[in-house]
């Protein structure tokens, strides 16, 4: 490969991740923006953190060359569908459905695929929801059309997410039988503790709703 060829292929895979970091801005932004008006709206954070981040070069090139497609950006833009990817934990499992309904149903937003590990988790107890979401990007010369991955769960589902991602590489992806069994219980745990949290949140809603009804009353006598 000569000299040219070489800077043209660079500034090409430099544009090709370009997009993926303004879409990532863009779907920041709607998520933040979500945040902020739930917020004022029900007096309460449903949203804990975002995290984002574009999959290095190494890693999309290590996941095209083991899925055995092509080894190309056209065939990496079809194939590769978490180059882009936010990770939101939100307080409550409720926060999560409204959360990835709000988006689903924004008009700039086309959902490609929804993978619901919430409703039915991994053999190993992961829980997460996750959607490949669609959005445009306009740039200088034209519109693209780019997926990003969102990953919703909760504080507990987080918890385990990283503990368990943890080990996975500790023990090289080959986790001791008692160690799987034990993590699928600590799964099965953080799924009651999510369950009663948000029992007890929904609980303290009806009581604050009946003592703000009280006070209205108490303020028309
Ligand atoms: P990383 O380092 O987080 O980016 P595909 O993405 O198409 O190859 P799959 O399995 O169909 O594969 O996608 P899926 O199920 O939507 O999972 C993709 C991502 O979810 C993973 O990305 C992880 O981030 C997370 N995930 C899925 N399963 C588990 C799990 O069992 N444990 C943990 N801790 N995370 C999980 P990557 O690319 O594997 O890794």
């Amino acid at each position: 490969i000569d000299i040219n060829s070489l800077k043209k292929l660079k500034m090409e895979l430099t544009r090709f991740m370009m997009t993926y970091k303004f879409a990532l801005d863009e779907l920041n932004t709607k998520i933040d923006i979500l945040k902020q008006e739930f917020h004022y709206v029900h007096e309460y954070n449903p949203i804990e953190h975002v995290s984002s981040r574009v999959k290095s070069p190494e890693s999309i090139l290590k996941k095209i060359y083991n899925k055995g497609y092509e080894i190309s950006l056209p065939s990496i833009k079809e194939n590769i569908k978490d180059i882009a990817g936010i990770r939101v934990t939100c307080s409550f499992i409720s926060d999560i459905y409204e959360l990835s309904h709000m988006l689903q149903t924004q008009k700039d937003v086309k959902v490609i695929e929804i993978k619901d590990y919430i409703k039915v988790p991994k053999p190993n107890g992961y829980q997460s929801l996750h959607l490949i979401l669609e959005v445009p990007v306009f740039l200088t010369d034209r519109e693209e059309h780019v997926c990003v991955e969102v990953q919703i769960r909760t504080i507990a589902m987080d918890f385990w997410a990283s503990l368990e991602h943890k080990i996975y590489y500790k023990y090289n992806k080959k986790i001791p039988q008692r160690l799987m069994n034990e993590l699928k219980e600590a799964a099965e745990s953080a799924s009651q503790l999510d369950k009663k949290m948000e029992n007890i949140h929904k609980e303290m809603n009806e009581l604050k709703a009946v003592v703000s009804f009280d006070d209205d009353a108490q303020e028309l006598k």
